[in-house]
C-alpha cells in the first residue's frame, strides 16, 4: 500500500517535471539543477559563475532552502530574476516548485536556469525537475570513497564536480582516486576538478557552461 502512494506521488512529479521540461525547451532555456551535500560549495560556485556569465548571458536563479534565505542574499548583488523557494523541512526540491518559480520568471528573457537544490546526497536524485542537466558538487573533504556509498546520487549526475582540491594536501585524500571512484559508478558523466573559491580554477567549468548552451540553442 505504502509503495502504490510512493509511486503515485514520483509519477506525478515526473508528468510535471515532463511539462517544466517542455516550458523551458520553447523558450530555449539551458537549465542546471545543482545537487551535493550540504555545503558541498554550489552557493559558492554559483557567485563566481554569475560573475563571470552575466556579462554576456541572461541569468535567472532558483535557490532552494529549508528554511533561510541565505543563499539567496548571497547571490542579491547581481541583478537577475532570483527566486528562493523554502522546502520547509523537505529535504528536496521537487518539480511543481520549479513550475511554480517559473512562473515568476520571464523565460523568453532567460538563457540559462540555474536551480541550486537543498543541500542532501540523496533525496534530490529521486525528483526530475525538467532540467537539461544534474551537476552534482562532490567536495573531496568528505572522502575520496563516497561514490559508490551515494550511487544513485552519482549515476544520475551528467557532471560531477570535484570541489575544494585546494583543502586535499591537508587531508588523506585524492582527487584522482576520487575520480577514478565516480568513473566506477557513472563511466559517462564527464568530471572536473576545481575549487569554488579559486577563479583561476573555473576554467573548464565555464567552457562545459559554453558548450552545452551551446548545444542547447541549436536543438
Ligand atoms: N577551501 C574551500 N572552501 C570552499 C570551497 N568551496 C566552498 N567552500 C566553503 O565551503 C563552505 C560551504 O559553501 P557553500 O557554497 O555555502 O555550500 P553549499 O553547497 O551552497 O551549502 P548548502 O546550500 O548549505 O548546502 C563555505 O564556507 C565556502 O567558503 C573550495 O573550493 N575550497
Ligand atoms: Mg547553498
Amino acid at each position: 500500500m505504502e509503495i502504490k502512494v510512493l509511486k503515485n506521488v514520483m509519477m506525478k512529479n515526473n508528468a510535471i517535471g515532463g511539462d517544466n521540461r517542455w516550458r523551458l525547451k520553447q523558450s530555449k532555456v539551458f537549465s542546471l539543477n545543482m545537487v551535493s551535500s550540504p555545503g558541498a560549495g554550489k552557493t559558492t560556485l554559483l557567485k563566481h559563475t554569475l560573475g563571470r556569465l552575466t556579462r554576456n548571458h541572461k541569468v535567472a536563479v532558483i535557490e532552494g532552502d529549508l528554511y533561510t534565505s541565505k543563499d539567496a542574499l548571497a547571490l542579491e548583488q547581481f541583478d537577475i530574476p532570483l527566486i528562493q523557494i523554502n522546502t520547509e523541512g523537505g529535504c528536496h526540491l521537487d518539480a511543481r516548485m520549479i513550475s511554480t518559480a517559473m512562473d515568476n520568471i520571464d523565460l523568453e528573457s532567460t538563457e540559462i536556469l540555474f536551480i541550486e537544490n537543498v543541500g542532501n546526497l540523496v533525496c534530490p536524485a529521486s525528483f526530475d525537475l525538467g532540467e537539461d542537466k544534474m551537476v552534482l558538487l562532490y567536495p573531496i573533504t568528505e572522502g575520496d570513497d563516497k561514490p559508490s556509498k551515494y550511487a544513485t546520487m552519482f549515476q544520475k549526475a551528467d557532471l560531477v564536480i570535484i570541489n575544494k582540491v585546494d583543502i586535499a594536501p591537508y587531508l588523506n585524500v585524492s582527487p584522482e582516486k576520487a575520480a577514478e571512484e565516480v568513473r566506477k559508478i557513472n563511466p559517462d558523466c564527464e568530471i572536473l576538478t576545481l575549487s569554488a573559491t579559486k577563479m583561476e580554477t573555473l576554467d573548464g567549468w565555464f567552457e562545459w557552461i559554453e558548450k552545452e548552451f551551446s548545444l542547447k540553442s541549436q536543438e
